[in-house]
């Protein structure tokens, strides 16, 4: 686990402390809402587990760590002057370069004198009595907020499964999303890494160059486009600040929020040759622009097929090693299902003499021994291992909170059978309750950040609103909730996204429940029934 001595002096919470609103997470999300309640006069204090800013990009330093959004749109659209001051080097930039941005924004607009670092919330009930939010820390302390908010981020709740054996290995153990915050050094060791996800596709290739061996243990293939990451030259960078707005304006009315090339017509209506020329093309784009080949790729499956063929002679093209290149070769999966990896030399890296793929889908990971991993029937002698497992997605961060809402009423009992509730944002039974990139928002399926302005401007606007009317309580009718739920699952049931195992469905967590749990109807359809809430006086909810 990262952590880093913090150079600032930390704000401390007091016994008895209270204000407006109290924010969990210093990521993207959390930042912004706390600038922008700032901006709207409230008081707000941050609490946040790590040692410094950033959320994902803070925790997740694993070699080769880089965002699969172009830098140009992953990035905050608020204030003009920042977008036009701030300089992206990379089309896609590495998580160093998207830390520092963070800083950047956290010292430019003063955050951090509102933030507590180090600070893990456990606990949060809201009190009946008084409509305000009891929160408590991992360090005893309690505090109370009218409003609490979480910016606790989609995948930071990581996964490590209970390896038999797990305590018995001598070696050290990393997880892509806890990475230390010194730099590793694998030089002349051999690395095993489980997972073939886009941390384990990103980080294989660079583990590569530095370890004597890496033993990568797959389970299951996974769809891996190159990234085509290149430098940003200043020309080009200057050609999209001159109308940096307008650019943003358009990627909104995007389903992603998102620009980039998309093609709209079937990829059934046109000839092999003429099809697979657009692949070919969307292929030098590269990473999850990929997905714009064509209109259909993930609503039809017959046009979704259309892809493996593809994808099998692009991996026997690049990996010399027929069986290797096989094993490779996602079988019977729905192309683009699970989020699209992008790579950079991903493939190439099995040609190297030091790196084996070890197939583990037929009887798994049997155990970790003293000396390493044990898997389908085989030893191998590993000094250090890399567990690129995964998440709890979505729910994962919110859920490990103990937070009780009316009636006590805890928030693992209301999302037992998957989560609830009204436009990500707000759940019922929680009033004053506010989740940021949260289930039943768009939240991984469009950019990031964007979503983070668009929830920290529209919790905004209803504090203030509540504020002008004199409310002090606000909570989602259980009707409206759940007519938002029905419009997920009709939005999940048109894409193909929705019909395989996937984090998105919560299938890589043992009992969780098997729900589709982003907003898949697209972020501008989605902005609209935000506004549409707000704009008729909060109708849906019950306001007191
Ligand atoms: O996690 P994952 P991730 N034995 O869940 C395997 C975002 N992200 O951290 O598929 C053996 O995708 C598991 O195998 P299987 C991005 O949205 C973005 O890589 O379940 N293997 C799988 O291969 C991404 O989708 C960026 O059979 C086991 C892997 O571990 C999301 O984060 C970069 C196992 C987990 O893959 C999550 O990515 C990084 C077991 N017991 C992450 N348990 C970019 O911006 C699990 N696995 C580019």
């Amino acid at each position: 686990m990262p952590t880093v001595p913090p150079p600032w002096k930390r704000p401390a919470l007091l016994p008895g402390d209270r204000f407006d609103a109290v924010v969990v997470g210093a990521g993207f999300a959390g930042l912004y809402m706390l600038h922008r309640l700032r901006r709207s006069g409230f008081n707000a204090r941050l609490l946040e587990a790590g040692g410094g800013v950033g959320g994902t990009w803070y925790w997740n330093r694993y070699p080769g760590a880089r965002c699969d959004i172009e830098s140009m749109q992953y990035s905050y659209q608020f204030s003009e002057e920042l977008q036009q001051e701030w300089v992206w080097t990379e089309r896609y930039a590495a998580q160093p370069e998207i830390l520092s941005y963070i800083e950047h924004v956290a010292e430019r607009f003063d955050l951090k004198r509102d933030i507590q670092f180090d600070t893990r919330v456990e606990a949060a009930s809201f009190d009946e009595a008084t409509n305000e939010w009891v929160v408590k820390t991992d360090a005893g302390q309690s505090i109370r907020a009218r409003f609490f908010i979480m910016g606790v981020g989609c995948l930071s709740s990581a996964i490590t499964p209970q390896f038999k054996g797990y305590e018995d290995f001598a070696g050290p153990i990393y997880h892509t999303g806890h990475w230390p915050y010194e730099k590793v050094d694998f030089s002349g060791k051999r690395v095993g890494i489980i997972g073939t996800g886009a941390s384990a596709v990103q980080s294989i290739p660079l583990i590569a160059e530095e370890a004597s061996h890496l033993y990568v243990f797959q389970r299951t293939a996974n769809y891996v486009v190159p990234a085509q990451n290149r430098k940003l030259p200043p020309d080009e960078v200057a050609a999209l600040k001159a109308d940096y707005k307008g650019f943003r304006a358009r990627a909104k009315q995007r389903p992603a929020a998102f620009l980039f090339p998309f093609h709209t017509d079937s990829a059934l209506a046109v000839s092999d040759a003429e099809r697979r020329a657009r692949f070919e093309q969307q292929w030098l784009v590269g990473g999850l622009p990929f997905l714009g080949a064509f209109g259909d790729l993930l609503t039809n499956v017959e046009a979704n097929k259309t892809v493996t063929a593809f994808w099998h002679d692009k991996i026997r093209e690049v990996v010399k090693d027929a069986k290797t290149a096989d094993l490779l070769t996602p079988k019977g999966d729905v192309f683009g299902c699970k989020r699209l990896c992008g790579g950079t030399n991903y493939y190439e890296a099995y040609n190297r003499a030091n790196v084996a793929l070890i197939d583990v889908s037929k009887s798994g990971i049997e155990r970790f021994t003293p000396t390493g991993i044990r898997a389908e029937g085989h030893d191998y002698a590993l000094d250090a291992i890399v567990c690129a497992t995964g998440f709890d997605a979505m729910t994962g961060s919110i859920t490990r909170i103990a937070i009780t809402g009316l009636g006590g009423v805890t928030i693992q009992q209301k999302w037992r059978d998957g989560p609830s509730t009204y436009l990500g944002l707000t759940v019922s039974g929680f009033p004053n309750m506010f989740n940021m990139s949260g289930p039943g928002g768009p939240s991984v399926l469009a950019t990031m950040v964007t979503c983070a302005e668009q929830h920290g401007d529209w919790i905004a606007g209803c504090m203030s609103w509540m504020r002008e009317h004199g409310k002090t309580r606000i909570d989602p009718r259980p009707d409206v909730e759940q007519a938002w739920g029905e419009e997920v699952a009709a939005a999940a049931s048109k894409s193909l996204r929705a019909t395989c195992n996937s984090w998105y469905v919560g299938s890589n967590v043992a009992g969780k429940a098997r729900v589709f749990m982003p907003y898949i109807g697209g972020y501008p359809r989605y902005v609209e029934f935000c506004d549409a809430a707000a704009e008729g006086g909060y109708q849906g909810f019950t306001v007191g």
